[in-house]
């Protein structure tokens, strides 16, 4: 991947510039960073349109999201409405475990330190108590923290363990790639073809990525800031195993309503699972400071059923449907033009031993 090295030269050659020079070379960077993301994006998809006429192999139409599904709303707090698993399972412990006792705390040494300020100060108290010890209370108000923090603990450590079970072995792989500013998406399993994602430029804002169209110029388009031109497309209901790494500098791959967020760090590669329940389209954000553009590198994630999902593989040039070693249903099901799995073995293998 001759971009990809270019890229990485480029994160190199400004992480040499050294952090103090970022702000100098804010308004000089866009100028040839821009170049970078936008050109390759633009040739990648024109090839991928192209080839997907030519052999008439498979079709994509971009999915519509659903308002306020899988994206921020105005006005609103708490949790993005949850559409995994562990996210579900998060959801519960914050607002039946954590919010109540929080609250309760709260109220309670609200309303004991009130009843000290009004009963016990020296006008209405002028003769302090002398007692020093209580035997009961003691007990009581060191156990019941501790009570309360296993009540904690079990449920939070339990998360933390569903959160990094790993993949079951015939998992379809996804590679995440931060770059600055935008993130390729790298499908190992099909074909090794690769998805350069930008975010659309706002209409009536600075352009952000040269060559990349605005928001709202497709009827599929999404919120501004959070829509791009290429979403990563991933399989609904079946655990993908994301290896996400970065090519320059650390950035971060989150999707709240997915309950998603894994560091992605240059020189090495981070594993979790992703399972989407529902077919839909998710928003999310580098959550890590990566320089000038930091803020305008969102992700799309795009859900489709298997069917839909394996015609938007074969609209790129040189994809073929993945045969995971455990998916047998899934592979049947495909009408399977380039399904080899005498090809797809040694890069199950490979993936077995990065793990
Ligand atoms: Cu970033």
């Amino acid at each position: 991947m001759a971009f990809g090295k270019i890229s990485h030269g480029l994160g190199q050659t400004i992480g040499a510039l050294g952090i103090s020079a970022v702000a100098a070379l804010t308004a000089v960077v866009p100028a040839f960073a821009q170049d970078a993301p936008a050109a390759p994006s633009a040739i990648a998809t024109g090839a991928a349109q192209g080839a997907a006429m030519a052999s008439g192999a498979g079709s994509y139409t971009p999915m519509k999201p659903v308002e306020g599904i899988g994206m921020p709303i105005d006005g609103a707090y708490g949790l993005q409405t949850q559409f995994s698993k562990t996210g579900e399972y998060g959801e519960w412990i914050h607002n039946i475990i954590l919010m109540p006792i929080i609250t309760a705390i709260c109220v309670l040494v609200l309303i004991l330190l009130a009843v000290i300020a009004v009963r016990f100060n020296r006008r209405r108290n002028p003769v302090a108590s002398k007692t020093s010890h209580n035997t009961i209370l003691e007990v009581v108000w060191t156990l019941v923290p501790v009570l309360i923090l296993i009540g904690i603990a079990v449920p939070s450590i339990d998360l933390i363990a569903k959160q990094y079970k790993p993949a079951p072995e015939g998992a379809l792989t996804i590679k995440v790639t931060g770059n600055q500013w935008f993130w390729t998406y790298g499908y190992p399993d099909n074909g090794d073809f690769e998805v350069i994602s930008n975010m659309l430029n706002v209409p009536g804002a600075p352009t952000i990525n040269n060559g990349v169209r605005e928001v709202g110029s497709k009827p599929w388009d999404g919120p501004s800031h959070l829509e791009v031109d290429n979403r990563m497309v991933v399989p609904v209901g079946e655990p993908i195993r994301l290896q996400i790494t970065a090519a320059d500098v650390i950035h971060s791959f989150a999707v709240p309503s997915l309950w998603f967020k894994l560091d992605a760090v240059p020189g090495r590669i981070n594993e979790k699972v992703l399972v989407v329940e529902k077919p839909g389209v998710y928003y999310g954000q580098c959550s890590e400071l990566c320089g000038a553009k930091h803020g305008y590198m969102p992700i799309a994630v795009e859900a489709l059923p298997r069917d839909k999902y394996n015609a938007w593989v074969l609209t790129h040039a040189g994809a073929e449907i993945d045969t995971g070693k455990k998916k047998p249903a899934a592979a049947a099901a495909v009408p399977a033009p380039a399904a080899d799995a005498s090809e797809a073995a040694p890069a199950a293998d490979a993936t077995a031993e990065a793990e």
